[in-house]
Parts: C-alpha cells; structure tokens; sequence
C-alpha cells in the first residue's frame, strides 16, 4: 500500500474488509475512490481500486437478477418549467457534472463509470423561464427499464459524447445502439413526424469535455459523421466553454415558444410567458389561460412577429416565440 494515504482511508479500508454484503462492499469502495489522493504513487491503487469496484458491481447486479428484484424504480417525473430533457449517454460521458455546472442539482460525479444509479432532477435557467434536466444511469447492458421509461417520456434527449474518448464515433453508433434495442429511435429536434415503429424522440447531441487535448479534432470526426441528421455543440465543465449557449441550444430543441399576454388598456410590460409548442395559435394560447376564453374572444392584438405592433389578428395567427398578446371579445 502506498504511503501517505490520509487516515480517513486507513479507516474506510478496515471498514471494508469488515464489510459482509457486496452492496455494502460497493458502498465503502465508492468513499475508498474518492479519498485516494490522484497522484502517480497511487496510480496502482486506484486501478485496483476501479477493478474491485467492477467486479462487485457485477456481483450486485447478477444477485439482484436472480432474486428477481428491479431495485427501485422511477417510472415517472412530473414534467416542470418550459420542457423536460434527459441527459443521456455511456458511462463517464459527463452527465451528471454538465447538470452540477448548469442547475442547482448537486448529483454524485466520479471519475469511475456507473456512479450515478437514480435520476436526480434539476432546473435550468434560460432568460425567463427554467427547463427541466434529468440526470440519467448511464447506457449499458446494466441499464434497468426505468430509464428508458424517462427517455421516452421526455420532451427533448439531449445524447452527450464524450469529446476525449479514443473514439467518440463508435460511442455515438453504441449509445444510438442501446437505444435502439429498447425501441428508441433519435430524430433531429427539428423533425414533426414523430410516428413509430417503437418511440422516436427529438434529440440534439451535446460532446462533453472539450477542453481535451483531441477534443476538437474529436468534435470535427464527429460532426462528418452525423452529416446534418443531428445538431450538435460542443461544452466543457472545466474551461465553461459552451455553457453559455447551452440554454438557447435546448430552448431550441424542445421546439416551444414563448407567448406574453396582457389586458387591453395595460402597458406593453412582458411579465411570466406562457410556454406553447411551436406553430400553435392564439386560441391555443386563450386556451391555455382559460377554456372559456378561447371561446369566447373574438380577435387578439400581437406586439412582435405581425406585421405592425398592435395588429388586428384572426384566432388562426400563429404565434411567435416573444409574442405579446392582448384578447378582445
Ligand atoms: N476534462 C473534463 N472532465 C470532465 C468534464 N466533465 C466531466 N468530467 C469528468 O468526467 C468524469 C465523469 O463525470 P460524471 O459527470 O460523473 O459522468 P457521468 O456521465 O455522470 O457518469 P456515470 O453517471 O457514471 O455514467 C469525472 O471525473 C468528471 O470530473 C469536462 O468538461 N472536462
Ligand atoms: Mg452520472
């Protein structure tokens, strides 16, 4: 064993051997991962480390199959705020850090793959509204129904790849491939036909880590790759590269709008939006306030997309995102 490995180690490492179950095996070994310092003296260590770590994590896994007991589940996440997207991809992509670096989540983030095994929720702010991530389990033969039960509900898929991987290429066709085998097929975000076989979902793919040293060249393979059949941008937690843009990204991909409304007589003030798919009209929008409303108004007047602030519009206009709206009956 190397030497200067803080005593909190020493202690978790008798705790360890003490430990009878596997799960509680895996459970010390994670706090084990985290204390071992990283530098070349322990190098061994923490892949001996990450080997226990692997092994044990098979051993759980095959103990729960044959009891025939899911572990717990999580079927369902009460969509909030402008659209739900899930983050999701292999292990190790970077799912859980991009949600620590844009939301006030504080998911588990680890150098070794599999370290996140529930969802953990959290919301982004983009200008005046918050969208809604979901951190996911990573893609693998280990992946439990649930997840996918969370893809398929979502708004948008938000595919992360892992910019410093050694081939992120074949990372996409695997990824693209578990989903695949759990009937979920990825379209552009852009796409209106979402019909069958299986589920599609409107997808953009986001390449983590690039601030790694292949990273760009790693982003350019990828991009001739997927030609334009997916948008993609590229972010870094490290150096917040991309971050930024992020927001704009995902507002564009779950294809919403963002439509104000006001009394008539009220000054032209934008308060909360209503948030509408794109390409609804301003009766969706009086439905959307109220059923009777979309009923009984008989035009509206819109500030932004007509033609002249404060124009006259029919119940069919389709709304813009920005759209101020003012219902007369
Ligand atoms: N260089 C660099 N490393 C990153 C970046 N984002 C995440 N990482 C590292 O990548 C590793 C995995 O990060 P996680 O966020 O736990 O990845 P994950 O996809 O949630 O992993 P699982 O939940 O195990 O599937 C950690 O060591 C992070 O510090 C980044 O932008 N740049
Ligand atoms: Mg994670």
């Amino acid at each position: 064993m190397p030497a200067n490995l803080p005593p909190e180690y020493i202690e978790a490492e008798l705790r360890f051997r003490a430990a009878k179950s596997p799960e509680e095996k895996l459970e010390i070994l994670r706090e084990l991962m985290a204390l071992v310092p990283k530098h070349k003296g322990t190098e061994k260590l923490r892949v001996e480390l990450k080997r226990k770590w692997a092994k044990l994590q098979e051993e759980v896994q095959q103990q729960q199959k044959k009891k025939g007991s899911r572990g717990p589940a999580y079927d369902h996440i009460e969509r909030e705020g402008a659209g739900q997207i899930t983050l999701v991809g292999l292990p190790n992509c970077g799912k859980s850090s991009l949600l620590a670096a844009v939301t006030n989540a504080k998911p588990e983030i680890a150098e070794y793959p599999f370290s996140t095994f529930r969802p953990t929720v959290g919301m982004m702010p983009f200008e005046d509204i918050q969208i809604q991530l979901i951190d996911l389990p990573p893609l693998s033969e280990f992946t439990e129904p649930w997840v996918y039960s969370l893809i398929r509900q979502c708004d948008l898929v938000a595919l992360l790849i892992d910019l410093s991987s050694a081939s992120p290429g074949e990372d996409l066709f695997t990824a693209l491939g578990w989903l695949e085998k759990a009937r979920i097929r990825l379209v552009h975000h852009h796409t209106r036909d979402l019909e069958g076989p299986g589920t599609v979902k409107r997808a953009l793919i986001i390449g983590t880590k690039s601030d790694a040293p292949d990273a760009a060249q790693h982003l350019q393979e990828l991009q001739a790759l997927i030609d334009s059949q997916y948008r993609i941008i590229a972010v870094s937690t490290l150096s917040v590269e991309g971050l930024g843009d992020l927001g704009r990204a995902l507002f564009e991909g779950l294809n919403v709008v963002r439509v104000y409304t006001k009394k008539p007589g009220q000054p032209l003030k934008k308060d909360l939006p209503y948030v509408l798919p794109a390409g609804s009209t301003v009766t969706d929008v009086a439905r959307a306030i109220h059923k009777e409303l979309a009923e009984r108004f008989a035009y509206a007047r819109v500030w932004g997309s007509s033609e002249f602030p404060g124009q006259r519009v029919e119940r069919n206009y389709i709304v813009r995102d920005g759209d101020l709206l003012e219902f007369h009956e």
